[in-house]
């Protein structure tokens, strides 16, 4: 068996798009929510399968990679999320790099040859690496208009990866995939009308306007936290909007907070666009927490642990930023 594992985010549907429009192979695609990040799990793999892993934590899937190494299949895994001690493994072909302005869809694109560069472009502003998007667009030579298309379409694609279920989801990630995979570049779903592009644009502004009246937890110089009602649409921006708080106010930390079906909360974490530290330390402090230097998540953080985070979060921030005001 061929099995594509992906992360149900901008980003992980594109690092398998680039590869199946490179060359189309039938595999079977292991996905979920965003938040859904120990997707090895879900496979059982056999002596002789190939897995093929994209941006999800190999730190958080390590059992299960051992797992697949041990019975005889081979791994290929691209990502850029904590990896721990990557296997030394004549069977793992690792593509692993952590650096902030690295996303896995860009790590595919080099892998081959840039050839769907336009994609990885679209996917790196769906991780809201807005700058390092910027720059691998001017190389290609777009115009400002052309750019701000391709984020437009890396935020919607990205925005409907979040959510507590799949059934949240406008679209399930293996869908989106499927319906992408009719496009050889991002300007061709964004100029087709009633395509999929126009349906998350709409879907979009309608979640986001709802959420334009969210409540201020906690605000200061180095932070501001922001909690959302308990509902689908809340979930679904939690993370889009995270980013354009970011973008907004790009010396500050933010977090989004809302209620999930546990009972308890789930929290999206972006460090300062300035300042693009800790978001990882901060989450990982809690159990369920983890992700990157600039973008963390806590999972399931319990009510009374609120407090405790947000003290977390503004003292990591005002201990590291700049003496000047
Ligand atoms: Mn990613």
């Amino acid at each position: 068996m061929k099995y594509d594992i992906f992360n149900g985010d901008a980003d992980g549907i594109i690092a398998v798009l680039q590869m199946q429009l490179a060359n189309p192979v039938d595999t079977v695609k292991i996905t979920g929510v965003k938040r859904d990040i120990q997707l090895m799990k879900k496979v059982t793999p056999e002596e002789g399968d190939l897995l093929r892993v994209f941006d999800i934590s190999m730190d958080k899937n390590m059992p299960y990679l051992h797992d697949a190494l041990s019975v005889g299949a081979r791994v290929f895994y691209a990502d850029h999320h904590k990896a721990g001690v990557i296997p030394k493994h004549v069977n793992l072909y690792p593509h692993i790099d952590t650096a902030p302005d690295v996303c896995t869809s860009l790590i595919i694109s080099d892998l081959l040859d840039k050839k769907y560069h336009l994609w990885a472009i679209t996917a790196a502003y769906g991780d809201n690496l807005i700058e390092r998007a910027n720059r691998e667009a001017n190389s290609l030579g777009l115009s400002e208009y052309q750019k701000a298309q391709l984020q437009e379409l890396g935020t919607y694609i990205n925005y409907n990866g979040y959510g507590s279920d799949i059934a949240e989801l406008h679209f399930t990630p293996e869908h989106l995939l499927h319906e992408l995979l009719d496009y050889e570049s991002p300007f061709e779903v964004i100029e087709q009308q009633g395509s999929i592009f126009h349906t998350l644009k709409e879907a979009y502004k309608r979640d986001m306007a709802l959420a334009a009246k969210a409540e201020v937890l906690y605000e200061s110089r180095f932070s501001k936290v922001i909690i959302l009602e308990d509902a689908p649409w809340a979930r679904r921006v939690s993370g889009v909007l995270g980013n354009m708080m970011a973008n907004q106010s790009p010396n500050r930390a933010h977090a989004v907070v809302s209620h999930n079906q546990q009972g308890s909360f789930t929290v999206s974490v972006r460090a300062p666009l300035n300042n693009k530290q800790g978001a990882v330390d901060i989450c990982s402090k809690f159990s369920t927490g983890g992700g990157r230097a600039a973008a963390g998540g806590i999972n399931e953080l319990e009510k009374c642990d609120i407090n405790s985070f947000i003290n977390e979060l503004d003292s990591f921030y005002e201990s590291c930023s700049p003496r000047s005001s």
